[in-house]
């Protein structure tokens, strides 16, 4: 197991999309189980592949009080959605950073698991939201993108004078 580092919003290589794994096999677990201990370490509630500069379409969630129950969506599919919800949002790519974001309150997902097997899912609440988040990034979208172009702007230069002050330290 290891930990991954995690790019920061401006960095072009979080607009990457993602291609959908082909067969869940030793590697991919592998992976997975490299990004639940990254998000876990963090600490953060998802996390996806492109966040650690992998081109796979692979997220990893655990939303649970006790941080005890990891959740693992392979080539995820939104199937339907519904109703609509406003919450503040934060993403481990944008840290330092939360701010309101609608989406819809409850999605209905399909995906492979750790182990290759098919299943869905009915999602409210913060799993609802931290999906349709997740699943945003292996599209190349941040949360960041769903504020006014000042906010995202605003954010986005604050991060690349503490990215410049970090290269310095380095
Ligand atoms: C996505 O985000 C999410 O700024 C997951 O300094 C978050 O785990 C979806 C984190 C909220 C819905 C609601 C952020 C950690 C973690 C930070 C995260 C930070 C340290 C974010
Ligand atoms: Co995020």
């Amino acid at each position: 197991m290891a930990q991954l580092s995690i790019l920061h919003f401006p960095d072009p290589r979080l607009r990457k999309r993602a291609l959908p794994v082909e067969t869940v096999d030793e590697s991919v677990r592998a992976l997975v189980d490299d990004l639940l201990e990254t998000m876990y370490a963090a600490p953060g509630i998802g996390l996806a592949a492109t966040q650690v500069n992998v081109q796979k379409r692979i997220v990893v969630m655990d939303v649970s009080e006790g941080k005890n129950q990891p959740l693992v969506f392979i080539n995820p599919t939104v199937l339907g959605q519904t109703g609509e919800t406003e919450t503040d949002e934060g993403c481990l790519s944008v840290p330092g950073f939360y701010e309101a974001v609608r989406r819809a309150e409850r999605v209905r997902v399909s995906a492979l698991d750790r182990d290759g097997e098919p299943f869905e899912i009915d999602a409210s609440g913060l799993l609802a939201v931290c999906i349709q988040h997740e699943i945003d990034h292996l599209d190349g979208k941040l949360f960041v993108d769903h504020l006014s172009m000042l906010k995202r702007d605003r954010i986005r230069r604050k991060l690349e004078k503490q990215s410049r002050h970090e290269a310095r330290a380095a």
